[in-house]
């Protein structure tokens, strides 16, 4: 019996021997083609996911907060931060787990620092990834914590919502803008649209809205640009939009000081008959950093256009120019070397404009310069 016994087990065992398959030989189930095989550790929504909780090391108190939870349509769960420390550096928050924000930094203790905020979370399969967590607040003696870095790595599963959406969600109605979309990218949108006369873009100060704007041109008429490329359309700086402090123009004295041309009430801006040496026209002059006036114009064909300026300063001083209240020359030094010599200035700078009507700023970012006149000139 104990010989059966012996040769029963014997082949009881060979046979478990033949049966012992390689596991990662086997194939996957092809209604489920996306299944990971055995012994891969990726699964769930998004397998990118580069978290890793943080972690301090600095005091016996640290303790490590727990990550937020993942969240597939983009809302952020706060993950919890570290524990407060008792008398020495607090623990870290723990990182953001895909969409969810990273946890926030514990409190130092008495004379501990504040914790260091997790890092950001990779994205979900349609949200952004969290932010980084904010640094705790610093013991009586301690400081506080920074702040985490990161804000989530980008998942490619996100569909770019379009231009025209974009435009809406950041209430935008008109002209070049530059915003995130929902998948977390900066990118420029051509136009978000052109207003209905006579609505003009970002007349009533706003960038990209439509609004009615308050001033009037000088002498009742825009000047009108570009009707014709290469060549030069002037905007004499004097002949600023009617309308008054805050609405055509901003200065700092409520009076014309220089007396020139334009005087009365609502005639704030300083006027000086003079164009330096020549004589014989006017200019913008007694400039203090900040100030801006105001012209609506019409451009007839729309395009590329580069300007000149006609000014005048001892040292080099910046003003920018404007179209419906977007800076589209950036800073435009000025430097004659001297305050009443009036010289053409060239910058090498362009900017498309649209054809129809458009306010432009002339704003002055430094004073102590003069401004006889701006010319435009489509390309
Ligand atoms: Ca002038």
């Amino acid at each position: 019996m104990q010989l059966r016994a012996v040769i029963l087990l014997s082949g009881f065992l060979g046979g478990l021997g033949c049966s012992v398959y390689d596991l990662s030989s086997l194939p996957r189930d092809p209604d489920h083609p996306d299944d990971a095989g055995p012994g891969s550790s990726g699964s769930g929504i998004d397998t990118t996911d580069p978290t890793t909780a943080a972690t301090t090391t600095s005091g016996g108190d640290s303790v490590t907060g727990s990550a937020g939870s993942t969240s597939a349509d983009g809302g952020a769960t706060n993950g919890t931060g570290g524990a407060t420390g008792a008398t020495s550096s607090s623990g870290s928050g723990a990182a953001g787990s895909n969409t969810a924000a990273a946890g926030n930094g514990g409190a130092g203790g008495a004379s501990g620092s504040g914790g260091q905020g997790g890092a950001g979370g990779a994205s979900g399969s349609s949200g952004s990834g969290g932010a980084g967590g904010a640094g705790g607040a610093g013991g009586s003696s301690g400081s506080g914590g920074s702040a985490g870095t990161g804000s989530g790595g980008m998942d490619a599963g996100c569909t770019p919502e379009s231009d025209s959406s974009l435009c809406s969600r950041l209430r935008k109605d008109c002209g070049p803008i530059s915003g995130v979309d929902n998948c977390g990218t900066t990118r420029n949108v051509s136009s978000c649209g052109s207003c209905t006369s006579p609505k003009i873009c970002g007349a009533g100060g706003t960038v990209n809205v439509c609004a009615l704007y308050a001033g009037t041109p000088y002498g009742g008429t825009p000047v009108s640009i570009g009707g014709t490329a290469s060549t030069w359309y002037t905007v004499e700086a004097e002949e600023y939009d009617v309308g008054g402090e805050g609405i055509s123009y901003h200065d700092t004295t409520s009076t014309n000081t220089l007396g020139g041309l334009r005087t009365g009430a609502n005639e704030g801006v300083d006027i000086e008959a003079a164009c330096g040496s020549s004589g014989g026209c006017y200019d913008i002059g007694a400039i203090a950093p900040g100030e801006w006036t105001k012209y609506a114009i019409n451009v007839v064909t729309s395009g590329a256009y580069m300007v000149q300026l006609g000014a005048a300063s001892a040292t080099s001083k910046n003003m920018h120019i404007e179209v419906d209240t977007r800076n589209v020359t950036g800073s435009l030094a000025v430097n004659t070397g001297g305050s009443t010599t009036f010289r053409s200035i060239s910058p090498t700078v362009s900017f498309s404009m649209s054809s129809g009507p458009h306010v432009v700023t002339f704003a002055f970012d430094d004073g102590s310069m003069a401004l006889n006149w701006v010319k435009f000139q489509r390309q």
